[in-house]
């Protein structure tokens, strides 16, 4: 995609500090991390989301999302929160997919959702829809 930042770090057009690559997944640090060793998870080819990414390079994608968060464990981190953001009202800013490895510390600016409550029969409602369209 010509005009995809994350296609032109691939290509080396744009710099980035990458921390893995294989023939199909790269990994590099994101310029704005939650923490030090933030690292996003890419497939080399171009797809938008999750929806569009065929399952078994997203599954590739998942394992090396994984090994990444692995090491950065073994650095000293505490946790780690894996996070995709798919759509602009979910968060997406770049429009090519990408696991997002967060390294966690305990202290810092990162925060969670906070869950609300469900409606009467909503719960059971909408687990009925989720299952009909699986
Ligand atoms: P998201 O909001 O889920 O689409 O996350 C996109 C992330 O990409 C965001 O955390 C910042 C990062 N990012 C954007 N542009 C660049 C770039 O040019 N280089 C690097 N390394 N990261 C970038």
């Amino acid at each position: 995609m010509p005009d995809c930042i994350f296609c032109k770090i691939i290509k080396g057009e744009i710099p980035c500090t990458k921390v893995y690559e294989d023939a199909a997944v790269f990994g590099f640090l994101d310029i704005k991390p939650v923490n030090p060793g933030h690292t996003l998870v890419i497939p080399k080819k171009h797809y938008e989301n999750i929806h569009e990414t065929p399952d078994e390079l997203l599954g590739k994608m998942a394992i090396v999302a994984k090994r990444i968060a692995d090491a950065i464990l073994k650095l000293g981190a505490k946790g780690i929160n894996i996070g995709m953001n798919n759509g602009a009202v979910a968060g997406q800013s770049v429009f090519h997919a990408h696991i997002h490895v967060m390294p966690r510390y305990g202290k810092d600016s990162f925060s969670l959702w906070v869950g609300k409550e469900y409606d009467g029969s909503e719960r059971e409602e909408v687990a009925g829809k989720i299952k009909n369209a699986l």
